[in-house]
């Protein structure tokens, strides 16, 4: 699969539009968002580890905000119940084409069905795993309780979500802190300054973080009966929300 080096914002712009999941983005996706999001791999890895334990006889494991189902095929090389299939669905169509072409080149039997779709307005029944992967952080926060509740709605006694986001933080010192931090990362990763502040500037109003507390206060009113965080790196966290 051809994918390349991310340097869409390597040179100077004008002025930087809002971030888009567009064919430029897809081109450079799975670089930018290993070299963009602390403990990415990890995440992912686990996921698989996770639908493999979780992942019931005769249920669907959904994958909302999919992108290039990098979360999809980590679950389906791990799950082992019968009759288990995966649903990923994404409404960027550049990135739903190519997950397309990827899917095919993989072997894994476990049946994975793509749709382009807003998540918001898609059927969720009788799930026993459902991932947001870094996909919360893009629905409107007027939407997210709502969309949090039918997730719910349609998970199976014992089922799981697993909410991966990037957090903000009350505390003035702590974001300044974590932001730093994240920017160090993403320098090591080889980023300008320049990229770091171009990247910032189009995702301004677009990806909207809410702290540790507002997602396990949601969590807990939608009716979860638990959310904790599994994972942490800076102001990048994975929770496991039980049913
Ligand atoms: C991964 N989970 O690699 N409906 C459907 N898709 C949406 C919507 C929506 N309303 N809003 C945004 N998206 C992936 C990474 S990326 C995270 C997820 C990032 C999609 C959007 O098109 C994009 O593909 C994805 O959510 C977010 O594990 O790039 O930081």
């Amino acid at each position: 699969m051809n994918f390349q080096k991310d340097s869409i914002y390597a040179s100077p712009i004008g002025e930087v539009s809002a971030f888009n999941f567009d064919e430029t983005v897809v081109r450079v996706f799975p670089d930018m968002i290993q070299r963009s999001v602390p403990g990415y791999s990890a995440i992912i890895s686990a996921i698989g580890l996770l639908a493999g334990r979780f992942a019931g006889e005769h249920s669907v494991c959904y994958d909302l905000g999919c992108s290039l189902g990098a979360a999809t095929l980590s679950m389906r090389h791990q799950i082992t119940a019968s009759n288990c299939r995966i649903i990923a669905v994404d409404n960027s169509p550049a990135m739903v084409a190519r997950f397309q072409e990827v899917l095919q080149k993989d072997q894994a039997k476990i049946p994975v069905e793509i749709l382009c779709a807003d998540i918001r307005e898609l059927a969720i029944e009788n799930a026993s795993v459902v991932v947001l992967n870094f996909t919360l952080q893009f629905i409107p926060q007027a939407d997210r309780f709502d969309f949090l509740q039918k997730i719910y709605q349609g998970l199976l006694p014992g089922g799981i979500l697993i909410l991966s986001e990037k957090l903000k933080f009350d505390d003035d010192r702590q974001q300044e802190l974590q932001t730093q931090m994240h920017h160090v990362f993403k320098k090591a990763q080889g980023y300008s300054d320049l990229e770091i502040s171009q990247k910032r500037t189009a995702l301004d109003n677009v990806l909207i973080p809410e702290t540790l507390a507002q997602h396990q206060n949601r969590l807990q009113q939608v009716g979860f009966s638990s959310a904790e965080v599994w994972f942490q790196y800076f102001n990048f966290a994975s929770l496991i929300a039980l049913k």
